[in-house]
């Protein structure tokens, strides 16, 4: 199907996306998850064991924010953003709050949220530790997948007391023109891994060439894994991380989602495991800590390949 929008970039349907069944037997599933990050970058992922309560819970926190009215939003700023994404002219049809995943920031964005003593404070921080955990899960799966003998190697930056995660709430408005608009454009996330949450309202496309879209079916009841730029340095280029980006696309209702963005400590050193380096397979990447490529990220444009600037000559 190729869709109606202003810009020329092609979108098919035609492809089969990877779904991984979370209950399924330890053996297959890090094959599968394995297999799905070097093809994709990306997976569904199904049977996720995360109370359908607190998601339930969690979204409607996003949807009670978003119905505020705009000045009251923006005491919520910088936390708050509407259309500007980062800081260097990026703009999309998305309003967003976006915060570091521990409890201790997210109770101080939920004292600009609400005066009083809220909901928002105790579902957000359930809801971020219960993705953490899955994050976690996948993450030690990969790594047995990838045979690296410490199958917490990917895993413990993100345990660390001192991780540098962060959640996202984005919040498209239902698009009444003729045509399908960016509402967070064409990107890699910089993390470790993310785990996506949306509404039944559709809008996620990933991009597998350059210049092919993929359109991701929404499934409230799934989440949507992405590698992320470390993962892939840290699986010396053998994990891709996945290029995507949301369109409008409902005439009547609101897509929602929440992600979680699993990140190191800021002072962490990533490198590759020594067993994904082999003379057949030289590092593909200079080594560097979270803060350096965090500082590059934050200095370039949304869709810029950051990960570049860190490769070997
Ligand atoms: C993309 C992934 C996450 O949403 C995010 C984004 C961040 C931001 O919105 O502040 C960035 C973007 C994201 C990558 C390039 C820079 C930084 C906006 C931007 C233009 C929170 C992240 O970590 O990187």
């Amino acid at each position: 199907m190729v869709w109606a929008s202003p810009n020329p970039i092609r979108t098919t349907e035609a492809c089969e996306l990877p779904v991984v069944d979370f209950s399924a037997e330890r053996s297959e599933l890090t094959k599968l998850i394995v297999k799905a990050s070097e093809e994709f970058g990306f997976f569904k992922l199904i049977n996720h064991g995360v109370s359908h309560q607190l998601i339930a819970e969690t979204e409607e926190e996003g949807f009670t924010f978003f119905a505020k009215p705009m000045a009251q939003k923006k005491l919520a700023a910088p936390a708050y953003g509407c259309k500007n994404i980062g800081f260097n002219g990026d703009m999309g049809e998305v309003e967003y709050l976006l915060f570091a995943a521990n409890t201790h920031s997210i109770a101080n964005v939920s004292k600009t949220i609400w005066p009083q003593p809220s909901h928002f404070r105790c579902r957000m921080s359930a809801y971020s530790e219960a993705v953490k955990e899955v994050a976690c899960e996948i993450l030690e799966l990969m790594a047995e997948g990838l045979g690296v003998p410490d199958k917490m190697f990917f895993s413990s930056f993100i345990r660390d007391a001192d991780s540098d995660s962060v959640m996202r709430l984005n919040h498209y408005p239902p698009d009444k023109s003729q045509y399908s608009k960016v509402g967070f454009g064409e990107h890699s996330d910089p993390q470790i891994l993310t785990i996506l949450r949306s509404n039944d309202v559709g809008g996620l496309q990933i991009s597998l060439q350059h210049g092919l879209w993929i359109p991701v079916t929404p499934d409230p009841s799934a989440f949507y894994v992405n590698v992320g730029d470390l993962l892939q340095v840290m699986t010396n280029g053998r994990f891709v991380s996945v290029r995507h980006r949301a369109m409008t696309e409902s005439y009547y209702k609101c897509r929602m989602s929440v992600a979680y963005f699993g990140a190191p400590p800021l002072h962490a050193r990533i490198v590759a495991p020594s067993v994904m380096v082999t003379a057949q397979r030289p590092s593909l990447f200079r080594p560097f800590t979270w803060a350096d490529y965090k500082k590059a990220t934050y200095s370039l444009r949304l869709g810029d390949t950051r990960i570049d600037l860190f490769r070997n000559p």
